[in-house]
């Protein structure tokens, strides 16, 4: 069990994870950290809980495609609202998502649009837009 301020950043668990954050996950010998690097992990690791497209198929591009945005654009963009840090309109054009907003309506219409590969029907990328985007 972790302490939030304390035994997060203390040697044992820099030593599973050096940024001292959580998730972590420790599988047999693997450690893997970063949310969508997780939620990928599980869904290769336990093929029959149905949690991705499985390689090869077509789906596989949003698969990635949303899973990749809810690790860059989404956390990008919910940590610098949450921190109340705003682009300058003129800036919009050189950070990678733009502008807040735009981040959401594209999640939204993601979701809005989304067939379910899942017999769970709750798979990574939406797991992980959801945690980020319930936080904006
Ligand atoms: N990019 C990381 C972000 C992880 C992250 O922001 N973790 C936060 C909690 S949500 C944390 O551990 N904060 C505590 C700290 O830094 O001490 C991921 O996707 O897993």
């Amino acid at each position: 069990m972790l302490d939030y301020a304390t035994t997060m950043k203390a040697p044992a668990y820099l030593a599973i994870n050096p940024m001292g954050k959580v998730p972590a996950l420790r599988h047999g010998d693997v450690v893997v950290t970063e949310t969508a690097a997780i939620c990928a992990y599980l869904a290769d690791a336990f093929p029959q809980a149905r949690l991705a497209p499985p390689p090869g198929d077509r789906l596989r591009g949003p698969y990635y495609r949303w899973l990749f945005f809810a690790a860059g654009p989404v956390e990008a963009a919910v940590s610098n609202q949450a921190l109340g840090f705003v682009v300058a309109p003129e800036r919009e054009r050189t950070i990678g998502y733009g502008r807040l907003d735009l981040v959401l309506d594209a999640l939204e219409g993601a979701v809005s649009r989304a067939r379910i590969w899942s017999a769970n029907a709750f798979s990574p990328p939406m797991f992980m837009s959801a945690r980020s985007s319930a936080s904006a």
